[in-house]
């Protein structure tokens, strides 16, 4: 009776959290997303979170390569909201992309959009997510896809697919969490629990019948499908007593690559298969945060979640965790991304060698001086802001790419500079305190269809270093290279990768460094780039890079859908 019991409850906890997939499914082409409010329990309370049908973390989009599917979301929330479909290139087509005021008007409670998933070259994992305040904190799922029919993954097919999405949890509503450190100036609260699969996992309170469990066969490989959903954190995940093997990354194939720890920083994807070849058991996998910085604070909870081996032994009460990497442990963050290697018969072209667009932009934590009646809770009694070459962004209350297709003025301005305005010693200890106060604007880039980008982002130790995960929307790219200090033109492009490096849609910049990647910009549209911290996203760590259409009639941005949400 007791084993039933327990039985019935894996049941019904997989089937509330998410099924354990096998390779063949229901095609669907058809999704309907109802964004609405549902009471879940975490810590010991009880609370509405936005969802999408009630679930968290959200439904799973699945497709095969290069297939189209159509999402039919309906608002029934009381936000403005949208969504995004984060590594999904979606060619030509950028009014189905999601960021809010950069290509559409947000999504108003009792709206419907029926956005489109054009899915080109993506292979592997990806996730969608709400692009609009601080939503996406509950309101983010898993892309799931699978090579085209006939055509098979670059390892042993396994045995079976697990969603392994990592998030954050705050007891308090998020949108006051928001709310609060945009009135204040100040840093936001940190999460309360880190989860997987939404839930905190047992060395949380309240938490240990929830806790996500994995069942296994002995023998078998699982392949797990693991996504940074978290919003403010880069996170270690490891497995108590097995080896993780890397298999892709954003969607995009890599050389096997063994590791007992990965580094995963939001926004990005990463497949690894985990062969069941330990002795029967109970095991745990956990996540925690790397954190570089000496002077942040953050989340230092653990999740966990459980490996079950099936079979007869008497399992051990308390499994041994994981050995994870220490907090600020950079090495092992860099070690870890500098070992992935891409797939180049995978790649869908050739690693670009002759540049025509040269783009260096520095990344920054930067401060507004206090105004009378504001509240500054930020650093010396200043504001905390952030910036791109030395311009906070500042979204406007209309579609860029509305006001682009429509050649309206005054919405967005281009000037977005191609290099950093003022040279300094980027990663210098001490820097004059007014280099620190950014210029404010909505500038963007805008880039000839065909050209061939090299982006060079640079770390600076303006208020503080810290690592940057960069995302650029409308295409992947590779990363060839990355560094400590300041980026030398002459000495570090020599020892960039341009073999094998990783075809990725975001990348994690050192603390106190830079990181280079290389891509075509062939995809016409209106490209949202932003560092995937939250915090840094709302204080300005962004712009938009415009890529013009190009001659042929295949190189045009598609016309607009008909249900476009005005604004
Ligand atoms: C959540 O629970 C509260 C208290 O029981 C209830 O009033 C509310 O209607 C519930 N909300 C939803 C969306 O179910
Ligand atoms: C896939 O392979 C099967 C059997 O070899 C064949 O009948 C089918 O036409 C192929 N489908 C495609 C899309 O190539
Ligand atoms: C943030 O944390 C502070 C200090 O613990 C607390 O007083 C405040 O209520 C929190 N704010 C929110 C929105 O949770
Ligand atoms: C993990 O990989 C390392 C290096 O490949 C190997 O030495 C070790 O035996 C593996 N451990 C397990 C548990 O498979
Ligand atoms: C986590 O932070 C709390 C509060 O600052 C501190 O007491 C605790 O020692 C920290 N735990 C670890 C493992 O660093
Ligand atoms: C499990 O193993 C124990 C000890 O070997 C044995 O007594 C028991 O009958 C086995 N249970 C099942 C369900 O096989
Ligand atoms: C990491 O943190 C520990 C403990 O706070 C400290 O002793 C060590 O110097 C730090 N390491 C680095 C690389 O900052
Ligand atoms: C590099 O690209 C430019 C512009 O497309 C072209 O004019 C030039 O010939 C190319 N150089 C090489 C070496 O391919
Ligand atoms: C705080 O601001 C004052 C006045 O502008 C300045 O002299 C001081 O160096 C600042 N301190 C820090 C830690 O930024
Ligand atoms: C820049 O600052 C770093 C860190 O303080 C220092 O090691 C380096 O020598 C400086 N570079 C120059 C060119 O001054
Ligand atoms: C940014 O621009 C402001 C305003 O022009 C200037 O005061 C500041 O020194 C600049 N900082 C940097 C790092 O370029
Ligand atoms: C919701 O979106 C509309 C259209 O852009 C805007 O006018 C309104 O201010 C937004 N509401 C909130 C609460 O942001
Ligand atoms: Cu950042």
């Amino acid at each position: 009776m007791k084993m039933w019991l327990d039985k019935k409850i894996i049941f019904l906890q997989i089937i509330c959290c998410f099924s354990l997939i096998d390779i063949s499914y229901q095609r669907q082409n058809e999704y309907n997303f109802v964004v609405k409010e549902a009471n879940y329990t975490r810590l010991c309370s009880t609370k509405p979170i936005l969802t999408v049908n009630g679930k968290f973390p959200g439904p799973i989009i699945r497709a095969y390569y290069g297939e189209t599917v159509y999402v039919n979301v309906h608002n029934k929330g009381k936000y403005n909201i949208t969504l995004h479909w984060h590594g999904v290139a979606q060619p030509r087509n950028p009014w189905s992309d999601g960021p809010e005021y950069i290509t559409q008007c947000p999504i108003k409670p009792g709206g419907k959009f029926r956005q489109k998933l054009k899915f080109s070259i993506e292979e592997g994992t990806l996730w969608w997510h709400a692009h609009s305040d601080w939503s996406r904190a509950t309101v983010h799922g898993p892309i799931f896809i699978y090579p085209r029919k006939n055509t098979s993954y670059p390892f042993p097919k396994p045995n079976a697919e697990v969603p392994v999405v990592l998030g954050e949890w705050w007891k308090s509503e998020i949108m006051d969490v928001q709310e609060e450190f945009l009135r204040t100036g100040g840093g936001p609260n940190n999460s309360d629990a880190l989860t997987i699969n939404g839930q905190p996992g047992d060395l949380y309170p309240c938490s240990k019948s929830e806790t996500f469990k994995l069942n296994v066969d002995p023998g078998k490989t699982y392949l797990l499908r693991i996504i940074n959903a978290a919003m403010n954190v880069v996170l270690f995940f490891s497995v108590s007593k097995h080896n993780l093997t890397v298999v892709a990354a954003d969607a995009s194939y890599t050389k096997p690559l063994t590791r007992d720890y990965i580094c995963i920083a939001p926004g990005q994807t990463v497949d690894a298969l985990l062969h069941a070849n330990q002795e029967p058991n109970n095991y745990y996998m956990a996540a925690r945060v790397y954190s570089s910085s000496p002077v942040l604070t953050f989340d230092n909870t653990t999740t966990t979640a459980r490996l079950h081996y099936s079979g007869n032994y008497t399992s051990t009460s308390s499994p041994p965790l994981p050995k994870l990497p220490y907090y600020n442990d950079t090495k092992a963050a860099y070690n870890y991304f500098g070992s992935i290697k891409g797939l180049p018969k995978r790649y869908p072209y050739k690693v670009p060698t002759n540049i025509t667009t040269h783009i260096v932009t520095t990344i920054s934590l930067n401060s507004f001086p206090c105004s009378e009646g504001q509240i500054c809770q930020g650093p010396n009694r200043t504001r905390f802001a952030a910036s791109m070459n030395n311009i906070s962004f500042q979204t406007p209350s209309s579609s860029i790419l509305q006001a682009y297709s429509n050649h309206v003025s005054g919405v967005y301005d281009r000037g977005f500079p191609s290099f950093p305005p003022f040279i300094f010693n980027f990663t210098a200890e001490y820097l004059p305190l007014d280099l620190e106060i950014p210029r404010r604007g909505t500038k963007v880039k805008v880039i000839k269809y065909g050209s061939t980008v090299e982006l060079v982002f640079q770390g600076t130790r303006l208020l503080q270093g810290i690592d940057h995960p960069m995302h650029l929307h409308g295409t992947s790219f590779y990363f060839v290279g990355h560094g400590f200090g300041n980026f030398d033109e002459e000495k570090d492009r020599k020892t960039y990768n341009l073999v094998d490096p990783p075809f990725i849609n975001t990348v994690l910049v050192p603390i106190n460094g830079w990181a280079a990647i290389r891509y075509r910009a062939s995809n016409p549209g209106v490209w949202f780039l932003h560092c995937h911290l939250e915090r840094h996203l709302s204080w300005g760590m962004e712009t938009v890079f415009i890529v013009k259409n190009g001659k042929g009639h295949h190189q045009k941005i598609l016309p607009p859908p008909p249900d476009m949400p005005p604004c």
